[in-house]
This record gives C-alpha cells, sequence and structure tokens, in this order.
C-alpha cells in the first residue's frame, strides 16, 4: 500500500526558549528580538534558527572547520592509555525523538559488543538535560563513546558541545507530523554547527523513529523536508528497539571505515 501523504503543519511562531506549541491564532513573528542563546526560532513563513548565535557557541565549543588530515582515514586518530582508538558516536535530533531511549534499548539488548557503564545526565521526567555516554568497545583495538545530546531548545550550548569531535553521526527524527518543525530546526541547527565541509564529509545516518505511529510522515516526505535524500536511513522503532541495531552497525561500520580506512 502505498504511503498516506500527511499535510505537515505549517511552521509557526515559538517563543525563544518556549517549549514547541502547536499553531497560535496570531504567530508572533518578530515580537521579542530573539535573545542571543543560540536558541531556535521558528516563523510562520520559515523556518529559522538564530545563525549568529549557533555559529559562536559551536566556535566557542571548538568545532573548527575540517582539517584535510581528519578526512584521510587513519590520520587523525586518538587512542587512549590502553592504545586502543577511541571513535565518537553521537545521536543528534530533537527533542523527544527518541534518542535516549535508542541507547538504552542497545545498552540492554546488544551482547556481541563489551559495554561500559550507561551515564544518564537528565531531569527527574527523564529527559536530557546534558547528553547519555556509554563507551562500547568491538574487540582490543576500538572503543566508540556513544552520547546522545539533550534534545530541547534550551540546551543548545550542551547540545553543540557534545559535537566536539564527533566522528560519526546518527540524526534521529521524530516521524509524528506535529514534530516537523521540531525536526527542521534540528537538522539546521546541526549544519550551521558542523558547517557544510563537515557535514558533506562525516559519517551521518538518518534515523526516522516512532514509525509506529497511526500518522507516521511517509518516508520520502521527511527526507525530502529535511533535505536528507542520500544518507543511508532507517526506520526505527525504539521503545521497540525495531531496526536500532541494524542503524548502528551501519554506524559503527562507516565511522570505523571513515576513521581507520579498513
Ligand atoms: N510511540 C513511540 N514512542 C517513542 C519511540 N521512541 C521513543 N518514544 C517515546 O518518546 C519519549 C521521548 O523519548 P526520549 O528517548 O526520552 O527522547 P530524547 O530524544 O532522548 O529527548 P531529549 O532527551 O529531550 O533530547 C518517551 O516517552 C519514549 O518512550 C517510538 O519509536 N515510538
Ligand atoms: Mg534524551
Amino acid at each position: 500500500m502505498p504511503p498516506r501523504e500527511v499535510t505537515p503543519p505549517e511552521a509557526v511562531a515559538v517563543e525563544p526558549g518556549e517549549p514547541f506549541k502547536l499553531p497560535r491564532e496570531t504567530p508572533r513573528v518578530g515580537a521579542r528580538e530573539p535573545e542571543p542563546t543560540g536558541t531556535i526560532v521558528a516563523s510562520s513563513t520559515e523556518l529559522r534558527i538564530e545563525a549568529e548565535s549557533t555559529s559562536n557557541i559551536a566556535r566557542a565549543a571548538r568545532i573548527h572547520p575540517r582539517r584535510v588530515t581528519e578526512i584521510v582515514p587513519g590520520t587523525d586518530l586518538r587512542r587512549d592509555d590502553e592504545g586502543r582508538i577511541r571513535i565518537k558516536i553521537v545521536f543528534y535530533g530533537p527533542s523527544l525523538s527518541g534518542k535516549t531511549t535508542a541507547l538504552r534499548w542497545l545498552f540492554a539488548n546488544v551482547r556481541s559488543l563489551g559495554k561500559g557503564r550507561i551515564v544518564e545526565i537528565g531531569d527527574e521526567l527523564g529527559r536530557t538535560t546534558y547528553f547519555d555516554f556509554i563507551p562500547v568497545s568491538a574487540g582490543n583495538r576500538v572503543v566508540f563513546d556513544v552520547f546522545t545530546v539533550a534534545g530541547q531548545r534550551r540546551h543548545a550550548t550542551q547540545r553543540i558541545n557534545v559535537l566536539r569531535g564527533v566522528d560519526g553521526l546518527i540524526f534521529m527524527a521524530d516521524s509524528a507530523p506535529e514534530m516537523m518543525n521540531e525536526n527542521l530546526a534540528s537538522i539546521q541547527e546541526l549544519r550551521i554547527a558542523l558547517g557544510t565541509d563537515r557535514m558533506a564529509t562525516l559519517p551521518i545516518v538518518v534515523a526516522l523513529n516512532k514509525r509506529d505511529l497511526p500518522n507516521a510522515m511517509p518516508v520520502d516526505r521527511m527526507l525530502q523536508m529535511l533535505d536528507l535524500h542520500g544518507y543511508p536511513t532507517f526506520t526505527t522503532i525504539a521503545t521497540e528497539g525495531k531496526n536500532l541495531l541494524r542503524m548502528m552497525q551501519r554506524m559503527l561500520r562507516d565511522a570505523i571505515v571513515f576513521k581507520i580506512g579498513i
């Protein structure tokens, strides 16, 4: 059966720092100057984020344009005290898209890889306030440091800081139509924070999560709106673990090939 077409919601006005709400009667575009916090701002006509403050946060977080050595496999390796190569994987995406749920599932269910302790820095409602983290080892040569970011708009600084030194990125979008604005804002922020050269060369895998929702947006429509056609894409249900392992295997493989060249 062809996917049912769902009309995405119009972008709506959101005050800086305020949680996302569905359309107001009167969009308050430009009602207040955005505060210089890197906060994502959506407007009724276009979705825009505070580009300058996002770039400033990225600069402060020392996310520089890629150096040539970084794109030549095997030339920019980080090793720990035990001589193991460390590869950093980051789950990025808007709040509530399922990043922590996916990491918890992988932590609980993947037996073939050695895992350290899971670290979650979140609030009492389970929303990440800084990051979640697990080290995952593949043999005794490589350790993947797997992080999730804090997706809430107000945690832009923490989120962008986690991107420093990223070697592989999973962009986890929410398939709920009413979350499309959040997905768009998040990918825009990511593009600004990483810069176009890094976006073009970094191994990136797309996870379209919450595919169990009866009104999940059609895959093609999501990829087109987010301009993510061409990346390896997985439809996932993080609460059930559906496709998470396949998605993760692809991410680890791409990151290792990119980083080490094997
Ligand atoms: N229906 C459905 N719910 C999901 C799925 N994945 C996650 N959820 C639910 O979505 C909510 C948010 O999940 P989290 O994993 O905490 O989201 P997050 O992306 O870590 O959010 P932040 O930490 O704020 O960035 C939880 O109630 C999850 O149970 C899914 O595939 N389907
Ligand atoms: Mg989380």
